[in-house]
């Protein structure tokens, strides 16, 4: 990564003001709550070309090859009432699909609850935030897949995942995609802080790649299928199963084929 070509396209106030960057790291995530002990901030950046122990939710795997892709941690402020810090991990959904599909015409990328980037119905991207246990700090972590070959991906994980490099057929320089998505995420924190959550599930209502669509919601007690229906005003998944609108607040769901 050239974080000088990153510092040049970012046309942010607060965020990116501080870029730390690594060739390689356990978890950007990991890395960046650690920082927070030692006085970073909002804004600051966590980056890196590779992840030893990169995460997803529940325990789950991040995989990455070396230097092809964007693994980044953004550090945010918690909202004003803490209670809304998952709305956070909505903003940057919106922001990272927003700026995708800004900096990439021609392609569109869309939005699965709670955490992912679908392109071309693959997953391309996932968003990872976790809250700082004191300060009040939220960790965002984003993975994307940018210059991955079909070849790169583990072979579970190879039918359903896909790059902008294998959609578009050409490598995308990473520094400026980079760039153009915290520039919109700046863009869309802003709009949070002074509309509310509205315009975000807007946008997600928008470019949702699951409402309308039959799927599996997997709970850690429980199974069930139906129809994602709609989200609510707090950005939980609304899942229609016979005559019941069930609301989904954690788990997986699943598209039924
Ligand atoms: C996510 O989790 O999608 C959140 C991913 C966040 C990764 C970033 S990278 C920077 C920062 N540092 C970290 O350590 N993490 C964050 P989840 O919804 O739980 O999806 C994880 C599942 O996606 C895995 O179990 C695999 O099935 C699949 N997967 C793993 N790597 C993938 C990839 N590169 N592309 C597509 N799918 C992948």
């Amino acid at each position: 990564m050239n974080i000088q070509k990153i510092n040049q396209h970012l046309k942010t106030s607060w965020l990116g003001k501080k870029i730390n960057y690594l060739p390689e790291t356990t978890s950007t995530n990991d890395w960046a709550i650690k920082e927070i002990e030692k006085g970073a901030g909002r804004g600051d950046l966590f980056l890196a070309d590779f992840q030893m122990a990169g995460h997803g939710r529940l325990g789950r795997n991040w995989e990455s090859p070396a230097g092809k892709n964007i693994l980044v941690s953004l550090m945010d402020a918690l909202p004003s009432d803490p209670a809304k810090a998952p709305h956070l991990t909505l903003v940057a959904g919106a922001a990272f699909c927003d700026g995708i599909n800004s900096h990439c015409p021609g392609i569109t990328v869309k939005l699965k609850w709670p955490n992912d980037l679908f392109l071309d119905g693959k997953k391309m991207g996932g968003v990872l935030s976790v809250r700082h246990p004191d300060a009040p700090l939220v960790v965002i972590g984003i993975g994307l897949n940018v210059n991955a070959n079909v070849s790169d991906f583990s072979p579970d994980i190879r039918e359903e995942s896909t790059s902008l490099k294998i959609s578009q057929g050409r490598e995308c320089e990473r520094e400026l995609l980079l760039s153009a998505c915290l520039n919109h995420y700046e863009k869309w924190r802003g709009i949070y802080d002074q509309k509310g959550f509205l315009p975000i599930l807007d946008y997600w209502k928008g470019h949702s790649f699951i409402l309308g669509k039959k799927v599996k919601v997997v709970e850690v007690n429980q199974s069930y299928e139906g129809v994602a229906q709609d989200m609510d005003s707090d950005g939980f998944l609304l899942v229609k199963t016979g005559e019941v609108l069930k609301k989904v607040v954690s788990g997986d769901v699943l598209i039924c084929s």
